[in-house]
């Protein structure tokens, strides 16, 4: 029976044409492959494991059905490259240097993927990279020009620039498991899988369109926030109210009348960006794309909707292009596990789940992120390991991408340089309980009066129940909340009486944090 069993398992390892796993050495420590899957302006309030009431993603779900969900994940600064910087090199946007989309990443500093290829990972980066300096540290990349296109993706390596046909979330899968194929299965690797989506201008896959065609989908119950009280947030421009019709709602110029206008800033013309991308699609996929949203485009002069009802509307075509977006990532999360399972990688493989920062959903009536408020610091986090971190567990530390570094470099039995201001999960990922944590985490944004959506910069500490900003440059305010009362931060209580002490010692928490990760930026 047990002879059989094994024929078994070879032959089908010939036929799937892998090599299986090369043995372990007596007593050698185990090194995981490491799938790091990260998706970007993926919102948990878009992932069903995190108990979305929007979609279901039955692929991600499996990873935190498998593995460990992180409730209280965080970004440092959330706003892309940045995040991506201090994910590579575990430390803060101040010492990385990378504080905003527009600095260049100074690509020689020390990253955990260099220090992985040293200790003999095969190291690869496939798919969004933003960072605007030559990646290193990679024997392979295959990565998108700057913020990539939905269709007929522009791809970089080492050699070439070459387009890709199809659709970016299934190219960059394709890439991925085409690299995969390739690997020699003697030596650990690490793949950073990440996509483009779900970001702006939220183009779905044409094989998407119908979904929630004809549903009305959940607004939040703060979609008409006044932001009484908080002053960065009444001047900031991501209103979904504002959104452009052209690029954001993919309307033709002749569908929209002047008052509604092409949209754009100085060096910006959203009604041209919006032909760029509609132009990268093919006969075919335009036939498609035309017969979804013609009709829905033709509805908008017809209705003359004004005010609220207007923004409503606008909020039902963006959520659901974004959604959309959502599921073609969910569904290549499908065709890598599968891979997995079917090559036998699944079992000595990390994969780790996330998105470069959280997004908006409409809460606060905005799209958008960089605000240091819940839908845009919090990140979804889930990991799988088989036979190291427990199935279906959740775990309520409060962790940062500051942490993934050390975590991976720690599981490979690399040490980790002193440098590295994140923390390794290791301990947590175990499931064992009362490991020493950190009691607050602190955060940082910059990209202010430069950059989109004019964001003031922001600095402050969060612990597991209150929460303390301040904004500056040019502005000077204060804003404290209590997450466990006020959960959607619609109430600033920095100035209340009855909240002097927590005040007092939230002050004190960041002081003390900025001292701690040597930021004294201002
Ligand atoms: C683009 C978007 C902005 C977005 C930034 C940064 N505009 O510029 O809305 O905030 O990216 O996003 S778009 O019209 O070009 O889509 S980030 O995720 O890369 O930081
Ligand atoms: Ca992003």
């Amino acid at each position: 029976m047990k002879y059989s069993v094994i024929f078994i398992g070879f032959f089908f390892m010939a036929f799937l044409g892998c090599k299986p796993e090369a043995p372990r050495e007596e007593g050698m420590p185990v090194r995981p492959n490491i799938i790091f899957i990260m998706t970007d302006d993926h919102a948990k309030a878009a992932v069903s494991a995190y108990g979305s009431e929007l979609l279901q993603t039955p692929h991600i779900d499996r990873l935190a059905r498998e593995g460990m969900l992180f409730t209280n994940s965080f970004v440092t600064n959330s706003i892309c490259a940045p995040s991506r910087a201090t994910i590579l090199t575990g430390k803060f946007s101040h010492l990385n240097g990378k504080k905003d989309n527009e600095d260049v990443f100074d690509g020689d500093q020390t990253t955990f993927p260099k220090l992985l290829q040293a200790a003999g990972y095969t190291t690869a980066m496939i798919g969004k990279w933003h960072l605007r300096s030559e990646p290193q540290g990679f024997d392979f990349y295959r990565i998108l020009e700057g913020q990539g296109d939905y269709y007929a993706p522009e791809f970089i390596t080492r050699h070439d620039t070459t387009v890709a046909a199809g659709y970016v979330t299934d190219v960059i899968t394709d890439i991925a498991l085409g690299y995969l194929d390739t690997l020699d299965r003697d030596q650990p690797f690490c793949i950073m899988y990440h996509h483009k989506a779900p970001h702006r201008n939220w183009m779905p896959n044409v094989e998407d369109l119908a979904l929630f065609k004809e549903d009305t989908l959940p607004v939040p119950e703060n979609f008409f926030d006044r932001y009484q009280g908080r002053e960065a947030a009444k001047q900031a421009e991501m209103r979904i109210a504002e959104m452009w019709l052209s690029m954001d709602l993919k309307m033709l110029p002749h569908q929209y009348d002047v008052e509604d206008g092409k949209g754009g800033s100085d060096n910006f013309d959203a009604e041209k960006d919006y032909q760029r991308n509609y132009s990268r699609l093919t006969a075919e996929q335009r036939e498609a794309w035309d017969a979804h949203y013609g009709p829905v485009n033709d509805q908008y002069k017809k209705y003359h909707l004004k005010g609220k009802d207007r923004a409503l509307w606008k909020y039902q075509r963006y959520i659901k292009d974004y959604l959309r977006c959502v599921k073609s990532v969910d569904d290549n999360i499908g065709r890598l596990l599968e891979y997995l399972d079917k090559s036998g990688l699944a079992e000595n493989t990390m994969v780790i789940y996330t998105s470069d920062q959280g997004f908006y959903l409409g809460e606060h009536g905005w799209f958008d992120k960089r605000f240091m408020y819940e839908e845009s610091l919090g990140m979804p986090l889930i990991i799988r390991y088989p036979g190291v971190v427990p199935a279906g567990s959740v775990n309520d530390q409060l962790v940062q991408n500051l942490d993934f570094a050390p975590t991976f470099l720690d599981f490979a039995g690399v040490e980790v340089p002193d440098e590295i201001q994140g923390e390794s999960m290791k301990g947590l990922l175990s499931g064992k309980k009362n490991q020493p944590w950190r009691d607050g985490i602190y955060y940082h944004y910059y990209e202010y009066p430069h950059g989109w959506h004019k964001v003031k910069r922001h600095y402050g500490v969060r612990t597991d129940r209150y929460k303390l900003i301040h904004f500056y440059h040019d502005i000077d305010t204060w804003e404290l909340y209590d997450l466990e009362n006020d959960p959607h931060e619609m109430n600033n209580l920095y100035g209340h009486a009855a909240y002097a002490d927590i005040r007092e010692g939230m002050h004190q928490k960041l002081k003390e944090l900025r001292t701690y990760y040597g930021d004294t930026d201002l």
